[in-house]
């Protein structure tokens, strides 16, 4: 399976997020995307391809020109070391602009792209490590880790070519990607996630979002309650399985986030090591070009090996 992957990714790296006003460890950390490559080479997954670079009209599609231009200009003036909390633009407190932040959230996009690229070229299954997520960027705002939206840019491209759907399995709703395609009845948007009554986003992911004009029915969201095991989760995916057969689509992206997994540092589900075998299989069964993007998932120790068993069941 080639797996889209480039180092640019370190260039973002904040020292801290704000929780309720306090400095915490900052869990989207590069260590994860380590972590994910050690283990991935060493079980002999691959080839790794460089992402090619592509023209920012693919992110105009999805975010506004003004909002792109203050993600380049404050990243790009800040000093190291130094972290940005705007006052707009933003959505949280988990999206700290650093120097870094914007080459290496192209670079995130790039990858992504390059992996839509290669389905269209013919390539089955490509998984795009891009770091940093995507899911919980908006139009015009950063937010929960995310500055662009890598899943939705993709799925605009895609969707040149056919009917696109994304199953976004990230324990987090993906505001960002739901809003992005809302109204549009040639994307779907499944997400499995926890409810959002009492877990980030809050205020996005209740099964009564449904789409809106000619997307209606085509916005599908599972809250699921904290502390999900393996049986609960394997029975809503399967629903989530079958709202795509049934949209029948031409692309499958998945928004792979793995903090589902039971000792995630943020986490909130109850998902064992082996379940991500058997996640992966289920999807792969659909037998559709998929572009696998990586999303959360945090637990450090963990993450090569969930990422690992998730991707097997592909090849
Ligand atoms: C991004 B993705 C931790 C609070 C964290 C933000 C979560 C962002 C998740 N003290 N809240 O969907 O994995
Ligand atoms: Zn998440």
């Amino acid at each position: 399976m080639k797996i889209v992957y480039s180092i640019t990714h370190r260039m973002h790296n904040p020292l801290y997020e704000l929780y309720d006003g306090a400095k915490i460890e900052y869990a989207e950390s590069s260590a994860r995307a380590d972590s994910i490559i050690e283990t991935l080479n060493s079980n002999n997954l691959g080839p790794f391809i460089e992402p090619e670079s592509f023209d920012l009209s693919h992110v105009l599609k999805i975010h506004q020109a003004q909002y792109v231009d203050f993600v380049r200009t404050s990243s790009n003036t800040i000093s190291q070391n130094e972290l940005l909390f705007p006052s707009y633009y933003i959505s949280d407190t988990y999206a700290p602009i650093t120097a870094g932040t914007y080459v290496a959230s192209i670079a995130a996009i790039d990858i992504a792209l390059t992996g839509a690229q290669e389905l269209v070229n013919g390539e089955r299954v490509v998984y795009s490590l891009c770091r940093p997520p995507g899911h919980h960027a908006e139009h015009s705002s950063m937010g929960g880790y995310c500055y662009f939206n890598n899943a939705a840019i993709s799925a605009e491209y895609l969707a040149q070519h056919g009917r696109v759907a994304i199953l976004d399995i990230d324990l987090h709703h993906g505001n960002g990607t739901q809003s992005a395609f809302y109204g549009r009845p040639d994307v779907l948007y499944v997400s499995i996630h926890a409810d959002p009554t009492s877990f980030y986003p809050y205020r996005s992911g209740f099964n009564n979002e449904e789409g809106a004009g000619l997307g209606v029915g085509k916005n599908i969201n599972y809250p699921m309650p904290l502390r999900t095991t393996n049986n609960q989760y394997f029975k809503i995916l399967r629903k989530a399985i079958t709202d795509i057969q049934n949209f029948n689509p031409d692309y499958l992206i998945v928004s792979a986030g793995f903090d589902t997994f039971m000792y995630d540092p943020i986490g909130g589900f109850n998902l064992t090591l082996s379940a991500y075998t058997k996640i992966g299989a289920l999807i792969n069964d659909l037998g559709l070009p998929t572009l696998i993007i990586q999303e959360g998932g945090y637990n450090i120790e963990h993450l090569g090996e969930i990422t690992n068993n998730f991707l097997t069941s592909f090849t």
